[in-house]
């Protein structure tokens, strides 16, 4: 009973939190919906897939959506966000899910919402399980038992066609609406398709008159009380190792003055209602200074009386008038990539870059008055050698000098260390990756090195779960469920009866099926093969 209560204030207190824009306001409707998303709230809300597709189905007035996120403990049944609505119940159970390791939370929430697990077990009255989301677009099949509708690609404009015709069908069968999903182009219907293979993924192309906008603010997300307006989608590099271009094909960008137009209509709302005005703008792109109105954007929000705020930016491309805005913002830390230690070795992983471009945007960084930075790298890329590794202390020194010299004088440079983890849909997706013991090996061996700065690394079974996640089938269902028991990772790799070697830590043939291939070979699966293979002969 006590903890009960404590559910609902918890509940209460984050919606009188919030400010809600711009027509977002939960509606009424027959048809309900609990939107999931398959992390804290303080995640989700800062997620812009999942604020886009909340945004989408309230304003089109025809749904009652409701949003769902991991609860802080476990309270009862999984409840919606808003009006206490036992998830289990909607018509449709849908999650945002962007990253790989969230799929153990999303099966413990369809247990916390008392649906079966595996699609097969569902019956008429059990919601629609669909699930949008980059990762569960790049490689749907470790989903596949569980999951009854896949959207795949940008959701815009699949969600509303997916939940119109779900409203249609409130009174069919289950099966019969199904068949009727899976002809939506986008849809990926297990029970259906069986495999996903080559099945179309969706674009929106309306993305330079109608980008993707945070609706819901809240100071508890991650980027408190930020407006995130995305700027950008897709990235016009094709670094080796990444999935920005592989979920998003298709470079697009927001013209400056659409920004300000939002931005605007935002502030006026602020102004109408008698609120506190929002203040900051954070704005999401894979790509800052590619765009080509990256600098009239930061000044002209700058000028409206905006703090303007961006995610990690690529520090051989940093030109002073967007730093200067930045910094005007208050923005101390500045995160940049550089992700190898070497020339050589970006080069080979395709995010060319010469220490001295790296070296002097560093320069403009200290020059603009940043205090810190923050530096990623990659441990275990393929083909990296000794020097490769000696490379990243002898660049990171360099950097912190360089840094220092140019005014940054007590500020703090951190190392970030990340194991290289293989992406499906990329040239990489045929690596292997570093063994445990391997990795933690050099792990180490870089922290010695590193002894003078502050280094950070992730949890090394995290990272063999995101990649056992991201590159199997549908046959290592058995261990996402064992995960989601609370197994520990490597004795449910065991008993799950995967074949890690094959997996993960030898290199795979580029002639092998791969579980999200189809039968035929897409444009973009030779592409990547004959990247692969540019690669392993050194070519840029
Ligand atoms: C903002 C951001 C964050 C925020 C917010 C959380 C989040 N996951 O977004 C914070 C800072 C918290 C964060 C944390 C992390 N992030 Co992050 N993040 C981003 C960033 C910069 C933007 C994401 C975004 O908002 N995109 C814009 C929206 C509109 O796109 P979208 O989310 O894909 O949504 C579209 C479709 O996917 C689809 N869709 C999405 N949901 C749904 C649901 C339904 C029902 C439907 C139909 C469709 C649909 O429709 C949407 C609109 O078209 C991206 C890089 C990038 N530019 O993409 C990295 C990125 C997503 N993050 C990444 C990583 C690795 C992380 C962390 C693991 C970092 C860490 N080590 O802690 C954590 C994981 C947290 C988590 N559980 O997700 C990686 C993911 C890599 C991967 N999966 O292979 C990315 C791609 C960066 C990169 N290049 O490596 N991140
Ligand atoms: S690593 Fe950065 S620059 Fe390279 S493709 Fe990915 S998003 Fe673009």
């Amino acid at each position: 009973m006590e903890r009960r209560k404590t559910a609902i204030e918890d509940r209460a207190a984050l919606l009188r939190g919030e400010t809600l824009y711009d027509g977002v306001r939960p509606r009424s409707g027959e048809l309900e919906v609990a939107l999931a998303y398959p992390n804290r709230y303080s995640v989700g809300m800062s997620n812009l897939g999942f604020q886009t597709i909340l945004g989408r189905m309230r304003r089109s007035g025809r749904f009652a959506a409701e949003r769902v996120f991991l609860p802080e403990e476990d309270s009862g049944p999984l409840r919606t966000l808003e009006s206490s609505r036992p998830a289990g119940g909607a018509h449709v159970l849908a999650f945002s899910i962007s990253f790989e390791n969230d799929y153990v939370n999303f099966l413990r929430m369809l247990l916390a919402a008392r649906v079966p697990l595996r699609r097969e077990e569902r019956e008429d009255r059990h919601p629609i399980v669909v699930v949008g989301g980059a990762c569960t677009y790049l490689n749907p099949e470790p989903l596949r038992p569980f999951v009854d509708v896949f959207l795949l690609g940008d959701g815009e404009e699949i969600v509303l066609e997916y939940l119109d015709l779900r409203l249609q069908d409130l009174r069919l069968p289950r099966r019969a609406h199904l068949e009727r999903a899976a002809r939506i182009e986008g849809a990926y219907v297990p029970a259906v398709h069986g495999r996903s293979g080559d099945l179309p993924r969706r674009s929106y192309e309306a993305i330079a008159s109608d980008p993707a906008v945070s609706r819901i603010l809240s100071p508890r997300a991650e980027f408190a009380s930020t407006l995130l307006v995305e700027i950008s989608r897709g990235c016009p590099r094709r670094c080796r190792f990444c999935t920005v271009g592989a979920a998003f094909p298709r470079f697009r960008q927001v013209p400056a003055d659409v920004v300000f137009a939002l931005a605007d209509r935002f502030r006026e709302e602020d102004e109408r209602l008698g609120r506190e005005p929002a203040r900051a703008i954070g704005l999401v792109t894979a790509a800052l200074f590619d765009h080509w109105e990256a600098e009239a954007i930061a000044a002209g929000l700058l000028r409206r009386g905006w703090l303007v705020t961006a995610s990690s930016v690529r520090v051989d491309q940093l030109t002073d008038p967007v730093l200067d805005a930045l910094r005007r913002s208050g923005l101390r830390t500045l995160t940049i990539a550089p992700e190898a230690g070497t020339p050589a070795l970006r080069a080979r992983i395709g995010k060319n870059a010469s220490d001295e471009a790296i070296l002097s945007g560093v320069e403009r960084a200290g020059r603009a008055g940043f205090r810190n930075l923050r530096v990623y790298f990659m441990l275990g890329l393929p083909r990296e050698t000794e020097e490769d590794r000696e490379g990243i202390l002898r660049l990171a020194q360099a950097i912190r000098a360089r840094f220092r010299s140019a005014g940054a004088r007590t500020g703090t440079v951190s190392i970030s260390l990340h194991p290289f983890v293989p992406k499906p849909r990329t040239p990489f997706q045929w690596s292997r990756m570093l063994r445990p013991e391997e990795m933690k090996t050099a792990l180490a061996r870089e922290r010695r090195r590193l002894a003078g700065f502050r280094v950070k690394a992730p949890d090394l079974r995290e990272v063999y779960i995101e990649a056992i996640l991201a590159l199997g089938g549908k046959e290592i269902a058995p261990f996402l469920l064992r995960l989601a028991d609370g197994e520990r990772w490597n004795r449910a790799v065991r008993e799950a009866g995967i074949d890690l070697d094959a997996l993960l830590f030898e290199d795979r043939s580029p002639e092998s099926r791969a579980p999200w291939e189809g039968e035929a070979t897409s444009r973009r699966d030779e592409a990547n093969r004959r990247e692969w293979e540019r690669t392993a002969a050194d070519q840029p």
